[in-house]
């Protein structure tokens, strides 16, 4: 580490430890209401980072009525487009000025080695900005014929839905919440932001730059707390009119359960299982670090990780081979050196799951061809560090086939040379996620046919571009309701009204 970055962090730290930090509520920074904390820890070490203002329901009534004032008196719906546009682009453009900074607490917080955090998490949200600006000012309503007698008029307006509550995980939290942030505010909503309890921090740094920006206030209120009271709160408030969230399918159940009350729009994006095919026409040298890093990049906290691997007989020691000698030489450790690849999980609860997945896996009759504990040694010590993992002969009926897991562990199976793209499909589909797959094949016809039977809202042949903004993102069946991103994600931030006028 060097020293500059040395001093960044102390100063960082220090900044933390002096007092909790505050919730945006109406263009203020605010303790909760009952005076209640929670801490941030640093994954790599098991560090307390901070204290942070714990919202309870109070709290939250606050930020929802900010976040209505603003809807409905202020003027962010009725400003123009271009002008929203332009204060987007510009905390675009604070967000690439304040990089370094944003991607280091991103890195303190969730633990992403710092290469990942300025590549991903800061290069990711300016794109997000840039992106759903330029929709501002290209949203459109349609004029259509109806086929009643008379002469009519008749138009549909696309109006903003209103006040929306973002919800949004650990894994990706700034790029997440500048994901969800941008096509609401470009569509002229407002909005209730809430970090995870594990990582708030980032969220909290891009609240200055809101304000910086000169976005107005009440705008964007970022409410910081537990899942189970302050996302609770969001998710069945009387005043909300649109719930957006990412996390787990258990989380999205209740959020939909809780959203009855006043049946707000729900949009969720949900967890995956996600699968990867790989042919004995595939170039291994593309398909093996590709599967390698769809698993292990992030420590596998990634919704459409390729965590289930079904890799043709004719090819499967080498792929496997290939794989599992990459689980051994990418370098897990300190998040704060450049060359790390592998940082810790999230939390210990996290450590614990996955680790328990492994030995499920295990019990069941899978076998581990590389990893699979708890890594040890002092670089690791305090942190929740798991060995990249491969598990081999795993079945479909085996727990770890079914569930996501979220940690660097690939399910490894073999196909034989007489499946065809049916039978390859029904592998694929059968999990009840559907969020994305993996396809590494020369033979074009093969690989779209396999495309278009795959359950999955993204699928990629011969390599991933990533999260593009452009790029529609969602599940299919128990991976989530609707796509963020691209054109359907900022439209999902409205409403259509239908207007006739007779003509006579
Ligand atoms: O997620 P939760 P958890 C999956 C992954 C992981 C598992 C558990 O498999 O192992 O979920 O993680 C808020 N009402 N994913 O328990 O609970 C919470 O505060 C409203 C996949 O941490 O879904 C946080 O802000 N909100 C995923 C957010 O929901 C509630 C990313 C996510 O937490 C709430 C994360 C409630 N009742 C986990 N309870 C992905 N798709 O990328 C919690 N929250």
């Amino acid at each position: 580490m060097s020293e500059d970055l040395n001093s960044r962090v102390a100063a960082l730290q220090a900044q933390w430890s002096t007092s909790p930090a505050k919730m945006l509520i109406g263009g203020q920074w605010r303790e909760s209401q009952s005076g209640e904390t929670f801490t941030t820890e640093n994954p790599a070490t098991g560090k307390i980072l901070s204290q942070v203002a714990a919202a309870g329901e109070a709290d939250i009534n606050d930020a929802v009525a900010a976040a209505r004032k603003a809807f409905e008196s202020g003027p962010w719906p009725k400003m123009k487009p271009d002008q929203r546009a332009k204060l987007l682009l510009d905390l675009a453009d604070l967000i690439e000025k304040n990089g370094d900074e944003l991607a280091l607490i991103e890195t303190l917080d969730v633990g992403r080695p710092i290469q990942f955090s300025r590549m991903i998490d800061v290069a990711g949200s300016v794109g997000q900005l840039r992106y759903n600006a330029g929709w501002a000012t290209k949203l459109t309503g349609e004029t259509h014929e109806v086929s009643a007698p008379g002469e009519w008029l008749s138009y549909v307006l696309r109006e903003p839905i209103g006040v929306c509550a973002q919800i949004v995980p650990w894994n990706f939290p700034l790029v997440m919440a500048v994901g969800k942030l941008a096509p609401a505010l470009a569509a002229g909503c407002t909005v209730v932001l809430k970090p995870a309890e594990q990582t708030p921090l980032s969220t909290l740094r891009l609240g200055q730059l809101i304000q910086e920006a000169g976005i107005p206030d009440g705008v964007v209120n970022i409410v910081t707390g537990l899942g189970r009271t302050a996302g609770a709160a969001l998710a069945s408030h009387m005043d909300i009119d649109k719930v957006a969230f990412t996390g787990s399918t258990q989380t999205g159940r209740a959020i939909i359960d809780a959203s009855k009350t006043n049946f707000k729009r729900v949009q969720l994006e949900l967890g995956g299982k996600s699968p990867t095919f790989i042919f004995a026409d595939a170039d291994l040298s593309k398909a093996i670090p590709a599967a390698a890093m769809g698993i292990f990049f992030n420590a596998g906290q990634v919704c459409a990780a390729g965590s289930r691997l079904f890799v043709a007989e004719e090819v499967a020691d080498q792929v496997l081979e290939g794989v599992a000698g990459m689980a051994k030489m990418l370098k897990v450790g300190n998040t704060l050196n450049t060359d790390t690849v592998i940082g810790p999980l999230v939390s210990n609860i996290q450590l614990e799951r996955v680790t328990g997945y492994v030995q499920s896996g295990q019990s069941e009759g899978a076998e581990v061809l590389v990893g699979g504990k708890r890594k040890e040694g002092d670089e690791y010590a305090g942190g929740y560090y798991v060995e990249p993992t491969v598990l081999v002969e795993t079945k479909a009926s085996m727990k770890v086939r079914k569930e996501e897991i979220f940690g660097p562990v690939l399910c490894a199976a073999r196909f034989s040379a007489d499946e065809d793209v049916e039978q390859l499909a029904a592998y694929g589909n059968e999990t009840e996620f559907g969020l994305a797959a993996s396809i590494y094949t020369n033979d074009i016809t093969k690989a779209h046919k396999l495309a278009r039977r795959l359950k999955a809202g993204s699928v990629r042949i011969n390599g991933s571009p990533g999260v593009d903004p452009a790029l529609p993102l969602g599940g299919y069946k128990a991976s989530g309701w609707g796509r963020e991103n691209g054109k359907s994600g900022i439209e999902a931030y409205t409403e259509l009204k239908s207007v006739t006028v007779g003509l006579g």
